[in-house]
């Protein structure tokens, strides 16, 4: 995947774990949000409650295979063992796991995702190779609860301002209200977990969300 492949790719990046989905069927909200139009999925099983083991790894395998048949990019939080072990179109760091230089280096061929919160932190991640970044949180937002302060879309803009090229999504209490900020400050996406995850319909969440995104035609 080039790069502008990934730009599009990033436009509606649904991040989710088992605990993430209000007790319905991880399997079943995955499927109704890539009906309505994720564009990339990312399996982040953990927190209270998160599946360990032999069950994180079958539920993992079964979500991958459904982004597999669907032609939707398949990333793993943090663990570089799952990522191989579920052949992941890729990974996703933050900045307090392995750096992004180590794993470009032993997964290559993967797609290689840093969450970065000010410019300095993208400047090294796109110095250690990262292929995209994930800057947030732009909202508050009660599902990562160790996540920093909020920094507002204007952290987005404040690296397109510094030179940041690189695709780049927000992360952190988004919804289709307030997703146009993010993309107008100069995101490539926005990543959610809640607005389509605990939504009375995943499918319609994320179809509001795309059109919304669409709508701004930055990606067009
Ligand atoms: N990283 C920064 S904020 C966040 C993560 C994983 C959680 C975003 O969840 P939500 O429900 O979209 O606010
Ligand atoms: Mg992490």
């Amino acid at each position: 995947m080039n790069s502008e492949q990934l730009r599009q790719a990033l436009r509606l990046y649904l991040v989710m774990g088992s605990s993430n989905c209000a007790g319905a069927d991880p399997y079943a909200v995955l499927e109704a949000a890539i009906e309505g139009g994720i564009t990339m999925f990312q399996f982040r099983e953990k927190g209270a409650g998160a599946l360990q083991g032999q069950a994180r790894l079958e539920l993992g395998a079964r979500l991958r295979r459904l982004c597999a048949q669907r032609g939707v990019p398949f990333i793993v939080n943090d663990d570089e063992r799952l990522a191989l072990e579920l052949e992941a179109d890729g990974i996703h760091i933050g900045q307090e796991d392995a750096p992004a230089a180590a794993m470009r280096r032993r997964l290559p061929g993967m797609i290689v995702g840093v969450s970065a919160h000010d410019l300095l932190e993208a400047e090294s991640a796109l110095a250690a190779g990262a292929d995209y970044l994930g800057v947030g949180p732009q909202y508050a937002t009660r599902t990562k609860l160790d996540a920093r302060e909020v920094q507002g879309p204007a952290v987005i803009a404040r690296m397109r301002a510094g030179g940041i090229r690189l695709p780049l999504v927000g992360i952190g209490g988004i919804d289709a209200a307030n997703a146009p900020a993010v993309i107008r400050a100069g995101a490539d996406g926005v990543a959610v977990v809640s607005a389509i995850s605990q939504a009375r319909s995943p499918k319609q969440a994320a179809a509001e969300l795309l059109n919304t995104i669409k709508s701004i035609g930055r990606n067009s």
